[in-house]
């Protein structure tokens, strides 16, 4: 059973990774307006990833018996941006995340919740691999900066993004 603490700290979480996927999707869109189909691409399959790591929250608190709770999502603030600019945001974004996946296991252990301890480490190994691949982007990104050829070539790679293997 979970404590009322956690089941809101989870609930809180589910409304994070809502607005991620929000977050994501105004990416998609203000990629397409810049001309990027490969970069909407990708933050179109990132969008989708957040909505199935909202549904591992959702499934669990009621896995638990738990009562699920979803709250207001805010305005994702992309607008204006560069190619750099989209990635440099979506990572300090996931850093965001991070410190909410962490602190999410500070209060597991608290409260001697070994169910959900165990249940956060594939977000804690998730949070690695999206921090390092969004922190690739930025190093090609930075390497071709004022390069239209390699904007061109990156944007022809991310179309290639597949989903992930759960
Ligand atoms: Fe981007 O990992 Fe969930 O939020």
């Amino acid at each position: 059973m979970l404590s009322q603490n956690m089941q809101s700290a989870l609930n809180k979480q589910i409304n994070e990774e809502l607005f991620s996927a929000y977050v994501y999707l105004a990416m998609a869109a203000e990629s397409e307006n810049i001309g990027l189909p490969g970069f909407a691409h990708w933050f179109k399959m990132q969008y989708q990833e957040e909505l199935a790591h909202a549904d591992r929250f959702f499934t669990y608190i009621l896995d638990r018996n738990g009562k699920v709770e979803l709250d207001a999502l805010a305005k994702p603030s992309v607008d204006e941006e560069t190619p750099l600019s989209l990635f440099e945001k979506a990572l300090s974004h996931e850093q965001h995340i991070t410190q909410c996946i962490f602190k999410l296991k500070d209060l597991a252990r608290q409260e001697t919740d070994h169910a959900t301890d165990v249940f956060l480490e594939w977000f804690v190994r998730e949070q690695i691999e999206e921090e390092a691949s969004t922190q690739t982007v930025i190093d090609q990104l930075r390497l071709v900066e004022g390069n239209p050829n390699g904007l061109y070539l990156i944007d022809r790679e991310l179309s290639g993004r597949q989903p992930d293997a759960e």
